[in-house]
């Protein structure tokens, strides 16, 4: 018989409670990984309203230079350029920086990475991660570079930095463009200093979905002036003046609306942060001592932003495979995320076009299979931690009969 915790959480005392089986569902509501994090709603409206007042909609108003200053102002960046998502901020830097040929970046990240490059015809050639960190390996991507080889695009995946030294060394030594993917890296600092001014240019993301949001958004920033005034140009159909467009442009402004949420969320921040910090101990005290589960840890000497809770589930010692645990968590309404499987190259049209990447990527493969996102975010509290890592306690514990019932169930 399931029982009512203290925290109000369901105790399930055989693995016949577990809602896959029939059991009552942990949480009420679906408790998810991405979860907005909303910050005053005052702060909103009273900018909401000016914005209406001003008249001024978009096409950098207010609202987008104070957000653009505060950025770059918050990373030490000298240009930042906001724009309407980071995929179309990916593909503006990718042309900006006259990018053709291929151009090397991680299987292992959200599809956006890889489409912003075959969208403009450059090929992405997919480089295997280093499975303790799953970030590209620096040695992988130099054996990967060929005469069509222009640039690098390194993802830093889960907020955890490249390894951008060796990267930069890597670039500077074969003349490619380096630039990041750091969608999820706002915040979060290598080497003490902040994500944001490496590479020839860095790209984050303000979707919903991203610990700081602009419900959507993203940005382009870079150190390097005459990178800036194009990507400038380019957000604005290449204008460069009134009647003068200088360069193939595209619609790729952030509206003043976006703006605001964003400036509204920046103001948060720091109390986002301190929260999923909180979330991160409190999933990592829950699941130490779980075998078979590994939580990807953050380094705390380093600023982080704690956005994702990754962890690895190794189907050998758990005795249940990724999926089936997810199955549970989500018959709980744990709303857990196979993020990135199953890996850019097994997903349309690159699986038709490179049907044999996957023999380059062992370690993709391998990781893809074995990751899974847990819910954090403003939305989530560590009381819900604590139900969740403690049922992952159990189903590990009661693997067995899970798996078997499971069989069952599949019948
Ligand atoms: N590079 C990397 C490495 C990325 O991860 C991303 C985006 C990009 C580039 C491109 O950035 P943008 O162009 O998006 O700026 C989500 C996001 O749509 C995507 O932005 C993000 N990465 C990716 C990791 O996650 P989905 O398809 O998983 O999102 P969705 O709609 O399932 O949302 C997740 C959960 O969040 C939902 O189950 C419910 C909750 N949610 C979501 C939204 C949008 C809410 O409660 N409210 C909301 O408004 O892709």
């Amino acid at each position: 018989m399931a029982t009512v915790s203290s925290e109000g959480g369901l105790v399930k005392s055989s693995w016949s409670d577990l809602a896959i089986f029939g059991g009552s569902r942990s949480f009420r509501q679906p408790l998810h990984v991405g979860t907005p994090n909303i910050g005053s709603p005052e702060r909103f409206f009273d900018r909401a309203r000016d914005i209406l007042e001003r008249k001024v909609l978009t096409n950098f108003g207010f609202y987008v230079r104070e957000f653009e200053r505060a950025l770059g102002d918050y990373l030490g960046v000298k240009h930042c350029i906001t724009v309407c998502n980071a995929t179309v901020a990916l593909e503006i830097t990718a042309r900006a920086l006259e990018l053709r040929g291929e151009v090397i970046v991680p299987s292992m990240t959200f599809v956006a990475t890889a489409h912003a490059l075959q969208w403009q015809e450059i090929t992405p050639v997919f480089c295997d991660i280093d499975p303790s960190t799953h970030l590209l390996d620096p040695q992988k991507v130099e054996a990967m570079i060929t005469p069509r080889t222009s640039g690098i695009l390194g993802v830093h995946l889960w907020g955890r930095p490249c390894d951008i030294e060796q990267l930069s060394e890597i670039a500077r030594k074969h003349n490619l463009k380096l630039f990041f993917d750091a969608a999820h890296a706002f915040g979060c600092s290598y080497q003490g200093r902040m994500i944001g001014r490496f590479g020839d240019a860095e790209v984050l993301s303000f979707h919903a979905t991203k610990v700081l949001n602009s419900f959507e958004g993203g940005a382009i920033v870079t150190n390097n002036d005459q990178l800036a005034e194009k990507v400038r140009w380019m957000t604005n159909f290449g204008f460069a003046g009134r009647d003068n467009v200088v360069y193939l442009g595209v619609n790729g402004k952030m509206s003043e609306i976006q703006a605001a949420m964003g400036l509204t969320s920046l103001e948060s921040f720091d109390t986002f942060v301190r929260h999923g910090r909180a979330n991160y101990h409190a999933y990592r005290a829950g699941l130490s001592g779980i075998p078979g589960i590994r939580l990807r840890e953050f380094d705390e000497l380093e600023r982080n932003n704690f956005q994702y809770i990754i962890i690895e589930v190794n189907p050998d010692v758990v005795g249940l495979s990724r999926d089936e645990l997810l199955a549970v968590l989500s018959a709980e309404n744990i709303d857990a995320r196979r993020y990135f499987y199953p890996g850019c190259h097994r997903m349309e049209p690159y699986r038709s076009y490179y049907p044999h990447a996957g023999l380059l990527l062992p370690n993709t493969e391998r990781i893809v299979e074995r990751v899974l996102a847990l819910p954090t975010g403003m939305a989530v509290s560590q009381e819900d931690i604590g139900v969740i890592t403690s049922l992952i306690a159990k189903v590990v514990e009661w693997a067995p009969q899970v798996r078997d019932a499971m069989t069952g169930l599949n019948k």
